[in-house]
């Protein structure tokens, strides 16, 4: 039985997500910033980084989300949850996942974390502001990739990059963002199809995330 430790609506639910669409036997613990149990003695040794998500799978200790995105697609090769081994759609994949948590997500840090990119007030004001404005430039590559008509990131099948685009895109709407995402069509219409599904609702309700749009 997997062991996920998150805190809601946060860097955990796509893996949250991608263990409900395996159907796999979990485990929840959920964690809080101001009781402490995220700066314990014992979290500290599973996660040293004080973070959430982290995945147990037996003697496997894993943090970073998509790392454990990807563990657990790999738990199950015919979930389809990646294209297959070696294929030029998996490729992709990792090029749309890396960007996502290497490029959009790690810059989206410096708008929820401001204060830790700058040593006074208003240094911190603009880090924020500079993270609206180059965050926004990264979503919209996303938007202009989907151009094409594909119905997924991914292509015509969901995978775990559509999963962490997802909780991405809730993050982009805590920004303040919600307009701007939706004047991105072709991403904003990708985002509705992913939110009528059944695993992304029930996922929603136990962590009690209101949808992101009335599509
Ligand atoms: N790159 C990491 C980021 C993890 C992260 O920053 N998680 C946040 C929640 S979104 C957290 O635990 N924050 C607590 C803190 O930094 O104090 C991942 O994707 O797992």
């Amino acid at each position: 039985m997997f062991k996920l430790y998150y805190l809601p609506d946060t860097a955990s639910l796509a893996p949250h997500l991608v263990l409900n669409r395996l159907g796999a036997a979990y485990e929840l613990i959920q964690l809080n910033k101001t009781d402490g149990s995220l700066q314990s003695v014992e979290y500290q040794k599973l996660n040293p980084n004080h973070r959430v998500p982290t995945l147990i799978d037996g003697e496997l200790v894993l943090f970073e989300s998509a790392a454990i995105c990807l563990h657990l697609a790999d738990s199950d090769p015919d979930s389809g949850l990646m294209p297959p081994l070696g294929s030029a759609k998996r490729a992709h994949a990792y090029k749309w996942l890396i960007f996502m948590t290497n490029s959009i997500q790690a810059e989206m840090m410096l708008y929820f974390y401001k204060e830790r990119f700058s040593k006074t007030p208003t240094g911190a004001e603009e880090v924020r502001e500079v993270a609206v404005e180059r965050v926004t430039n990264l979503m919209h590559r996303i938007d202009e990739a989907l151009a094409d008509g594909r119905p997924f990131l991914s292509g015509s099948h969901k995978t775990i990059v559509e999963d962490y685009l997802l909780m991405l895109s809730r993050w982009f709407v805590q920004m303040g963002l919600e307009a701007e995402l939706k004047s991105m069509a072709h991403l904003y219409a990708m985002l509705c199809v992913l939110e009528d599904d059944v695993c992304v609702k029930a996922t929603y309700e136990a962590e009690g995330c209101l949808p992101l749009f009335a599509c």
